[in-house]
């Protein structure tokens, strides 16, 4: 986003971030002030509950990672799943 922070889910040793698309929509649902956002993964329905800042997939809440808004320049793993170095 323009005020230099974006969206990350945790992966192994390290945290991934939201591809774009997803960013600008769960930042757009959070700047709201809604608890929550639906978003779509591969085909897949989460939800990212912004009290408890996790996702969960909607038909396997087992599924859970957690997530955190923080600045863009932060260490990475890469962007929705594509590995950067
Ligand atoms: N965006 C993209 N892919 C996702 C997301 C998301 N928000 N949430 C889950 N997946 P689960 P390491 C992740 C993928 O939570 O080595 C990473 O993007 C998820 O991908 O059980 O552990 C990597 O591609 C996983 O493949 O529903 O850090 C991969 O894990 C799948 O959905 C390995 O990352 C099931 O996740």
């Amino acid at each position: 986003t323009d005020d230099g922070y974006q969206w990350f889910y945790e992966g192994r040793n390290g945290w991934w971030q939201y591809d774009d698309r997803t960013s600008q929509d769960l930042e757009e649902a959070f700047k709201k002030g809604e608890r929550s956002c639906t978003i779509l993964v591969a085909g897949y329905v989460y939800i990212v509950d912004f009290d408890a800042m996790i996702q969960q997939r909607q038909n396997e809440p087992a599924r859970c990672r957690r997530v955190k808004r923080d600045l863009a320049t932060i260490p990475k793993k890469g962007v929705a799943g594509l590995r950067i170095e």
